[in-house]
């Protein structure tokens, strides 16, 4: 049995989730539009990642005996500036939803809620991974300039990249 204060922070994180998946989707379409495939393919996989966070959650609660309160989306934005630039702010979001998590497993602590913290566990160590994965990105961007052949060799690695269900199950 979730306490009001678990289910409500596990909602909102799921709508962080669907949020997360929307602003990748988003883009996906930008690098597309930039005849960068294999950015738009690695910003699908993410796509389909933050959508199995957002299940994972969803199955939680229900878990748990709760229901999941599915909430509005909010609108991405369109266009960056450049490459770099969609990158850092992929970069500031995942440090945005690590700061979050942070804040559900102090929650699920107070609340004494070791299932809860438990299950966050795994959150944890994945937004670990997915801020060093942009990080690396970003600084290899910036290495190469945010055109020229470098460029299209980081995006022609990019496209190799699939999508592994990590959340499922584990
Ligand atoms: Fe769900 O990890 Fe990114 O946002």
């Amino acid at each position: 049995m979730l306490t009001d204060n678990i289910r409500k922070a596990l909602n909102d994180q799921l709508q962080a989730e669907f949020n997360s998946a929307y602003l990748y989707l988003s883009m996906s379409a930008y690098f597309d539009d930039q005849g960068l495939e294999g950015m738009a393919n690695w910003m699908t996989v993410q796509f389909e990642e933050e959508q199995s966070h957002a299940l994972k959650l969803f199955r939680y609660i229900i878990e748990r005996g709760g229901r999941p309160e599915l909430q509005a989306i909010e609108q991405p934005q369109r266009d960056w500036d450049s490459p770099v630039a969609a990158f850092e702010a992929s970069l500031d979001h995942e440090r945005m939803i690590s700061g979050r998590i942070n804040d559900l497993a102090d929650l699920a602590v107070k609340e004494k809620d070791h299932a809860t913290h438990n299950m966050l566990q795994w959150f944890i160590s994945e937004q670990v991974e997915e801020e060093a994965n942009v990080e690396s990105i970003v600084s290899q961007m910036k290495m190469v300039g945010d055109a020229g052949p470098g460029l299209f060799m980081i995006d022609r690695e990019m496209k190799g990249r699939t999508f592994v269900n990590e959340a499922a199950g584990a």
